[in-house]
């Protein structure tokens, strides 16, 4: 999986920064804090993802904490991000 190049950053980043994202200070990867209406919600919206992140099989790290999941998404095997990342990310906004 090759890293993003400069014109598929510009292409697919800017829409996420727009939609609550946000790049790391100090990696090539992508955050973004989901918040849910409750823990049954934000359990269910986790469980959904990790079927995609298999089928995909691109993993997000990630944590929650009752209502708040808290992503970030990295290509580790090219140690920044690819489409893969652009992808779950669309993903996981669509299902939010
Ligand atoms: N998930 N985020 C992320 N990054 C990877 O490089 C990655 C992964 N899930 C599975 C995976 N790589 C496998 O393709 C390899 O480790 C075999």
């Amino acid at each position: 999986m090759k890293a993003l190049n400069n014109s598929e950053r510009e292409e697919h980043i800017a829409p996420l920064l727009a939609n609550g994202w946000a790049m790391l200070d100090n990696r090539d990867a992508l955050q973004k804090t989901f918040q849910f209406a409750n823990f049954r919600k934000a359990f269910a919206w986790m469980t959904e993802m990790a079927i995609w992140a298999e089928k995909l099989d691109h993993h997000p790290e990630w944590s929650n904490v009752y209502r708040t999941v808290d992503v970030v998404l990295i290509t580790h095997d090219a140690n920044g991000l690819t489409l893969r990342d652009i992808k779950l990310a669309q993903k996981m906004d669509t299902a939010a």
